[in-house]
């Protein structure tokens, strides 16, 4: 797969990544923009993305995105990133359908192949990965290879993650080579929080509960919590996480309200259970150790409709 090649012939490209856009996705997203730039600087490349955290913000291009969504002429080729179906595309789904020609990067197992071209590869960290390993690196500057190594260390939970591979270590070090503040991103971006979210967090913890022996560990926020500690949906992120670090948890499962009995599932495994075939079931998808779904009923509801689809893969 030679990306330059495939888009030789296009005058207007559009880029874009999934709903909540993560470090991922917006290190993907911004990754392949810049190298656009260098590689064909008369080409117009916009890049589509719901407003990404703010958190972000110091990566080259994050002014120039697109939240907007408005309707425009067809584009010559659209790339989608980093999502597994095309609704994860959200408001850029329609420019991606309307393109003449749809190309396709991503690392989820749950990927329905989309696109016309699609390059999908389930044993990469992340679609920084993916991308970065297609690029040639004469276009690849310092602008290109932060927002890069910005992907890698969001998907990879600071290269911890068992998606972390020999390749993805290789271009860790070859990343790093470059000029940018490796260690600024990591704490700036991936560990720190702000006093309510780590209060949310604090919260979440307090009230979880142990499932099967201890083998699953649920908590969830509702939207009066959210409400009394003024925090949103991204303040959340990195809750899942911290359950499951808890001894002898196989499953972390983390709700929070989004409606009148409607939940956003979050769930993380350790390795015993594919969590991806569990939300996959539930009309969500993800990753074998990280998934999610959307899910409707009481919080024991849905606790009881998760729990069960876990506990056939423990026995
Ligand atoms: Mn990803």
């Amino acid at each position: 797969m030679d990306i330059l090649k495939e888009l030789e012939n296009a005058e207007r490209i559009g880029i874009a990544g999934h709903v909540r856009p993560d470090g991922d996705c917006v290190g993907a997203c911004l990754g392949l923009w810049n190298y656009l730039k260098n590689a064909c600087p008369e080409k117009t490349v916009c890049v589509y993305l719901e407003q990404p955290p703010q958190t972000f913000s110091f990566l080259k291009g994050y002014d120039q995105i697109d939240s907007t969504f408005q309707p425009v002429d067809p584009f010559d080729v659209f790339i989608a990133l980093d999502s597994g179906d095309s609704e994860r595309l959200g408001g850029a789904r329609d420019l991606f359908f309307a393109a003449k020609k749809k190309l396709c990067f991503d690392h989820h197992l749950s990927n329905t192949g989309y696109a016309d071209i699609n390059v999908i590869r389930s044993d990469a960290s992340s679609t920084c990965e993916v991308l970065f390993e297609l690029f040639d690196r004469k276009y690849v500057d310092d602008a290109v290879a932060e927002a890069i190594y910005t992907g890698i260390v969001h998907d990879t939970g600071v290269f911890q993650y068992s998606c972390m591979s020999r390749d993805t270590f290789g271009i860790v070090g070859e990343l790093i080579g470059y000029g940018f503040d490796a260690a600024a991103i990591i704490s700036k971006t991936f560990y720190e929080k702000t006093y309510v979210q780590n209060q949310i967090l604090g919260r979440a913890l307090l009230e979880s509960i142990l499932l099967m022996d201890g083998k699953i560990i649920a908590s969830c926020v509702d939207k009066r919590m959210m409400d009394f500690y003024g925090v949103t949906s991204e303040d959340l992120d990195g809750i899942v996480n911290q359950l499951l670090v808890t001894k002898g948890c196989e499953v972390a499962i983390f709700l929070y309200q989004t409606g009148n009995l409607e939940f956003k599932v979050s769930m993380r495994s350790k390795g015993k259970v594919n969590v991806s075939e569990v939300a996959t079931y539930f009309g969500g998808g993800g990753h074998a150790r990280a998934a999610g779904c959307n899910l409707t009923g009481t919080y024991r509801d849905v606790l009881n409709n998760l729990s069960g689809h876990i506990e056939k893969q423990l026995l």
